[in-house]
């Protein structure tokens, strides 16, 4: 029992837990809620140190919240649907059914010999039937509400990965899994009207203030909401007209030229059957090849073929040229520009290498500007010039005076656009959620009746990287009967994007047994909102703007009561090693087991929750892992001295006389009580907690070697260490808890509370010293003056020791510090 035996210990309290049904919660409406939730990870097969640190973060908040009296739900899933299980189906042959629920069953274990307090009963993984079946309801539901369709669009093509990706999944143009450059390709594909509610997005980040600032930034440049006008041009010596879309209305009267998306359905009508024709074919075949990222990068050379048709500006009746080029994209706008060199610089350099001609119609105060010698384009305020009856203007007023110009006429409007598109949800893969679609020739496409889901995935398929959906191979699941006319039908084969089945698993685990819909409304109108939400800022653009679109959806339907999921955000840091992130790919990993297996659980946790502040990086330290092993040791050496003398002891609660040693212990008691509890609650600030915890552990070996010991405040002092300990590193606190006679569970106890007495320090430390040499310490009131401090240093037992047989030539007490006496 002396030595700290970590293997036993975290194997006792394991068992201990799951024989108990210890962190299973129900819906108790006696107490406060609190939903407690880790983003829930991917198996791809073994928990790396990322993991670990999530779930520590998120298992400190569980304990506590329990310990201050909440009904804490804190579950565990898989987010089992996507790409690595289909490829390792193509590279090993294994089924990804088989090989994701493996690497379920070794990631469980993992994650319960870690020792995080999961409400086990509530697991799910996304990819089984009873799960993906409501995914296919949920897209049900938005098809209905019109918020999910189909068309044919130019899709990021990664031909490595035979698949299509999202934007998002598109980093500098290569694909984010495998470094592949990205190709477009045009398809038919489902998706779902995120850009509905692109408004609502943007301006609810105001209600949540627990967010992190720079996530809700980045949230807010994704929505990329800009302010500006639309309107017509006219198409000389046509019926046609053209409409652009432009935030600066106020350089109107500088339009040099106009430009359109080679997809814009109009440059095949100017330029059908003209001289024109072949040169710009040949630029739009030119530029299929190209996706969007390569089309508008600055750093991307400008190109365009004039399409031999000029449009008349509407503020001056000029006629100015229509070209085709790279940098103007059919997604963005109306997919046509105005274009204004002096002042846009992609116009600038256009105009620069085609020889078209630039106009100043902006001046900054009291400067003027020579297009003839302009290097770039200044895109920066001033006041209108060569623009007509608009000159003088400021040209923040003036953008307003051209949009009421032109809506007295009806040319244009005042206009918002979004940079956000619509979530395209489509994959040509098989395992994901299949979307409930049946076409049908006679009826058109069709909803699966919802008492005919789930969908099944079939089980026998081939895995060949096609650019086809495995699917679109098994004839048994093709081929089908249409539910409104019973005729022969096809399914559709595409499946869903898996961020759609991690867009609604937070309502799931709140009800997640219910099986006739996704979830039951009274249980999640107690949990939701999560109160905490924690994992990686990877996830701060796609992931969480997913989840609050649903949300907001589901809010819409009445299917929920909350219009954002997640009240408070903690995005954790990342765990680096010799100053690189711990990757696969950089070979600097450090095995979660390895660890487990040398330190323990409680180790590894306090290391990692130690090492660094949760949202900062966090350097991996092998000493600081030994470090972390010694402190537990000294704790559990700690209690082991003291736990025979204190077992049957009460807890210190006032009354009796307390020497200086006493008083100076208690302090550091509440103390530390008081600053793990404001660390953890205002700050998530694990870091300074534990080191706080350190200290007590320091001045309980101090207070252990004075002679005189008070057992009942080393008694106070052990059970706040052991509970605020508990957190941390939850197994050793279970024994070290039962070792001081602690009354059932160290989880189950109330989270200690500070005595703000035992925090004024009334007494302070003086040194006493003889001929200058520190001879004694002493306590003395904290107001003491110099007599006063005189009188005890005098009074002391080793000091009249060492003052016999001499003589006293001077006293000199320095107030709040010490006490010298001068001897011959
Ligand atoms: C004329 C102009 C003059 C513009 C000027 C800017 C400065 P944000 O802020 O991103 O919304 N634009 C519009 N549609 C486009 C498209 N489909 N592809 C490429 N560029 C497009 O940018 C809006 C500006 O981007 C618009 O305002 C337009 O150029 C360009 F001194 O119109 B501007
Ligand atoms: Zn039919």
């Amino acid at each position: 029992e002396s030595k700290y035996n970590f293997k036993t210990v975290e194997a006792k309290w394991q068992n201990f837990w799951e024989e108990n049904g210890f962190y299973i919660v129900t819906e108790d409406k006696t107490k406060p809620k609190y939903y407690d939730l880790e983003m829930f990870p991917y198996p791809s097969g073994n928990l790396h140190m990322g993991h670990v640190r999530n779930y520590a973060i998120g298992d400190v908040v569980a304990r506590f919240k329990t310990m201050n009296g909440y009904n804490v739900l804190h579950p565990m899933g898989w987010d089992a649907f996507g790409l690595p299980a289909e490829n390792a189906a193509i590279k090993h042959g294994i089924h990804p059914s088989i090989w994701t629920d493996s690497n379920i069953e070794n990631m469980k274990r993992q994650l319960k010999s870690l020792g995080i307090s999961y409400d086990w009963t509530r697991e799910f993984a996304t990819c089984k039937p009873e799960y993906y079946r409501f995914t296919q309801w949920l897209f049900l539901k938005l098809y209905e509400n019109g918020l999910a369709y189909k068309k044919k669009a130019a899709v990021n093509w990664c031909p490595s990965c035979a698949t299509v990706l999202a934007n998002e999944q598109v980093v500098d143009g290569d694909c984010e899994r495998c470094g592949t450059r990205v190709e477009k390709k045009s398809l038919e594909q489902w998706f779902f009207k995120i850009t509905d509610y692109a408004e609502r997005l943007l301006n609810d980040l105001d209600k949540l203030p627990g967010w992190p600032e720079k996530v809700k930034i980045m949230q807010k440049n994704w929505i990329g909401r800009s302010e500006g006008c639309e309107f017509s041009l006219a198409i000389d010596g046509s019926a046609e007209t053209v409409s652009v879309f432009t935030t600066r209305p106020d350089t109107v009267f500088g339009i040099t030229y106009m430009v359109l998306a080679p997809e814009h359905p109009l440059v095949e009508k100017l330029t059908r059957d003209t001289p024109y024709q072949q040169a710009v074919d040949e630029f739009i075949h030119r530029m299929k090849f190209l996706n969007e990222i390569d089309r508008t990068s600055t750093e991307t050379e400008k190109e365009g073929v004039f399409a031999g048709a000029y449009a008349v500006n509407p503020v001056n009746g000029e006629k100015v040229p229509i070209w085709i080029a790279n940098y103007v994209l059919m997604e963005y706008g109306t997919g046509a520009i105005m274009a204004v060199p002096a002042h846009d610089q992609r116009d600038f350099e256009f105009a620069r290498k085609y020889g078209l001609p630039v106009r100043v119609v902006i001046e900054p105060e009291g400067m003027s500007l020579d297009p003839d010698v302009m290097t770039a384009a200044y895109e920066g305020g001033g006041v209108m010039v060569n623009s007509g009856q608009f000159d003088g203007l400021g040209n923040e007023d003036g953008k307003q005076k051209v949009i009421e110009w032109m809506e007295d006429r009806g040319i244009g409007r005042r206009a918002v656009n979004y940079r956000l598109r619509d979530w395209l949800i489509s994959r040509q893969r098989y395992w994901g959620a299949p979307i409930p679609i049946v076409y049908c020739d006679n009826c058109g496409p069709q909803s699966v009746p919802y008492e005919q889901l789930p969908v099944m995935l079939p089980l026998n398929v081939e895995f060949r990287p096609t650019g086809e959906s495995p699917l679109t191979y098994v004839d048994e699941f093709v081929n089908t009967e249409c539910p409104s006319c019973g005729g022969p039908a096809k399914r559709e084969t595409d499946t869903m994007d898996t961020f759609v089945c991690s867009s609604w698993y937070y309502f799931r685990y709140c009800s997640p047994h219910v099986q006739d819909r996704p979830w039951d409304k009274e249980a999640v109108d107690y949990w939701m909102p999560v109160d905490q939400y924690i994992g990686g800022v990877e996830h701060a653009i796609l992931h969480l703007m997913y989840s609050r679109f649903f949300t907001k959806v589901l809010y819409d339907l009445g299917l929920v009561s909350c219009e954002e999921p997640f009240t408070n955000l903690l995005t954790q840091g990342m765990v680096l090693k010799d100053g690189a992130k711990m990757s696969k790919s950089k070979g600097n990993t450090v095995s979660p087991e390895d660890i487990i297996n040398t330190y323990g659980a409680d180790t590894a946790r306090l290391f990692i929750l130690f090492a660094s502040p949760p949202e900062k990086d966090l350097e991996w330290s092998d000493q600081g892992v030994e470090g972390c092993y010694r402190f537990l040791n000294r704790v559990w050496r700690l209690v082991a001295e003291y736990s025979n003398q204190v077992r049957g002891v009460e807890a210190y609660g006032g009354g009796s006389n307390l020497s200086a040693a006493d008083r100076e212990l208690r302090y550091r008691t509440h103390f530390t009580i008081k600053k793990v509890t404001e660390d953890i609650e205002k700050r998530f600030n694990f870091n300074t907690a534990i080191s706080a915890i350190m200290e007590l552990v320091n001045a309980l070996y101090q207070y252990k070697d004075n002679e005189h010991q008070n057992l009942a405040v080393v008694k106070e002092a052990l059970k706040a260490l052991v509970l605020v300990l508990s957190p941390f590193s939850p197994h050793i606190a279970e024994e070290l808890w039962e070792a001081i006679g602690g009354e059932g569970s160290v989880h189950q106890q109330q989270w200690p509370k500070y005595d703000e007495e035992a925090l004024v320090k009334d007494e302070i430390e003086i040194v006493v010293q003889i001929n200058g040499k520190v001879r004694e310490r002493a306590m003395v009131p904290s107001g003491a003056g110099p007599d006063e401090m005189k009188t005890v240093a005098m009074s002391l037992d080793r000091i009249q020791e060492m003052l016999a047989g001499k003589t006293v030539r001077k006293v000199i007490a320095v107030p709040g510090k010490l006490v010298n006496i001068v001897v011959n």
